[in-house]
């Protein structure tokens, strides 16, 4: 690490000086991304990367249809090219890219070294196709300064199955999350089959003791196999607990009980609501707010637990804060997905240090295509860097000391050390 105009382990005098400090420490500082949507290589086209994927992101997607007017049926009987092509001419070219998503192509063309003033989309494309997947990896990690990211995975997932089973998931940045949506919130519509062509013994409405022995089963045989660093789910904003169906059941005989005996944390994303327009597919989610009763007694009558939860509606951020304040299982994450915008991420990290200190991690990137780790993070460790500074000038303008170690030390637990110590918390 380089330290500019400052003495590593002096004591920073100035703001001017701070502000040097802590901008080239949160740049200089190594990063766990503890949840995206990337796979390492032996999970073949899982792993998305390069320029069309980057523009047929379904954030992209989501706004393409604001402003051409294709349809619906007309965009998704296009191939990728195709799309991406109507995306870079309608949202790039005949209109200036200045939302968060296409704000994050322009960043990512730009710190890989691409001229964006040319916007010449058959550059990039030569660019890409002129390189391999593995070497990308690594250009991606050294630019975005990330040393680990934390997929997303399914054990229902047939395209993922036959890598698991190999048990060889190559990359070893690369670290496994086990996702069990498709357990808690299609359990009748599709686990419950799904566990039973498997030889499990379970039943329809999962409501016997040898249905939750199975299922505990199921969820032990798949944390061996990946090692995940936690379980985690998405639910709707009405998600209530507890609760005296089959989400309660699991989470009372099945999930709750594994976290704890194998240590390993649940995390919860709450607040969205799926297919609001199941027209756009992928880009047709929403959001709503969430009743936050159903997380503090989650968190209450499971203080053994440990629980990663991030939110998907603003207006329960700062109810979120105060529940961390009360419950030292819960650690908050991330600004996640419609949270993921500059004004907000300010907003909430700004909220989430007066009330918690230091103790959140402040942020997870949600990349679904390996190039965004760039443009997330860059943008991230900005808005990061200048809430702290705020933070840490408001200490040294009352004569509070402070030294460049401290500072990385800071920074250090909150992109990283957090998680590895609340993971490792028994
Ligand atoms: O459920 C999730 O993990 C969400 O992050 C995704 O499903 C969502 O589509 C997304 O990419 C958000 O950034
Ligand atoms: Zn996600």
């Amino acid at each position: 690490m380089t330290l500019q105009n400052n003495n590593s382990d002096g004591i920073i005098r100035s703001d001017e000086k701070l502000k040097i400090a802590i901008e080239n420490i949160v740049e200089n500082q190594e990063i766990i991304d503890i949840h995206t949507h990337l796979f390492s290589p032996p999970f073949g086209d899982l792993l998305l990367w390069g320029i069309d994927e980057l523009l047929t992101y379904h954030y992209l997607i989501a706004e393409v249809f604001r402003k051409s007017d294709v349809t619906y049926d007309e965009f998704w009987a296009m191939d990728k090219t195709q799309q991406a092509d109507l995306i870079w001419q309608k949202l790039f070219i005949e209109n200036s890219p200045i939302s968060e998503a296409c704000r994050g192509v322009v960043t990512t063309l730009d710190k890989l070294g691409l001229d964006v003033s040319s916007r010449n989309l058959q550059d990039y494309r030569d660019y890409f196709s002129s390189t391999s997947v593995e070497a990308f990896i690594d250009t991606v990690f050294k630019q975005s300064n990330v040393n680990k990211v934390v997929m997303t995975n399914d054990p229902f997932d047939p395209e993922e199955g036959p890598v698991w089973e190999t048990g060889d998931t190559g990359d070893t940045r690369f670290e496994a999350a086990l996702r069990m949506d498709v357990l808690i919130n299609n359990y009748e519509e599709t686990a419950y089959e799904h566990l039973r062509g498997l030889g499990y013994d379970v039943d329809p409405t999962l409501s016997t003791e040898k249905g939750y022995k199975e299922v505990r089963r199921f969820l032990e045989s798949w944390i061996q196999r990946m090692n995940p660093r936690y379980m985690a789910v998405s639910l709707p904003p009405d998600f209530q607990y507890p609760d005296d169906g089959v989400l309660g059941r699991l989470f009372d005989n099945c999930i709750l009980p594994i976290s704890r005996e194998y240590n390993v944390p649940f995390a919860l994303m709450i607040g969205v609501k799926r297919a609001v327009n199941p027209n756009l597919r992928m880009a047709g989610d929403g959001t709503g707010k969430a009743d936050l009763d159903s997380l503090e007694t989650l968190l209450r009558e499971n203080q053994d637990n440990k629980f990663l939860v991030t939110l998907l509606s603003r207006e329960n951020q700062h109810e979120l804060c105060v529940i961390g304040r009360k419950f030292k299982n819960l650690m908050i994450f991330g600004c996640w997905w419609f949270m993921n915008n500059p004004s907000v991420i300010e907003e909430i990290t700004r909220e989430r240090m007066e009330l918690l200190g230091l103790s959140i991690i402040p942020q997870h990137s949600d990349a679904r295509i390996l190039d965004q780790l760039i443009y997330k993070w860059s943008h991230s460790r900005q808005i990061i860097s200048d809430v702290l500074y705020e933070k840490y000038k408001t200490l040294l303008n009352v004569g509070w000391s402070l030294t460049p170690s401290e500072i990385e030390r800071d920074v250090n637990n909150l992109f990283g050390g957090n998680f590895e110590h609340f993971l490792s918390k028994n």
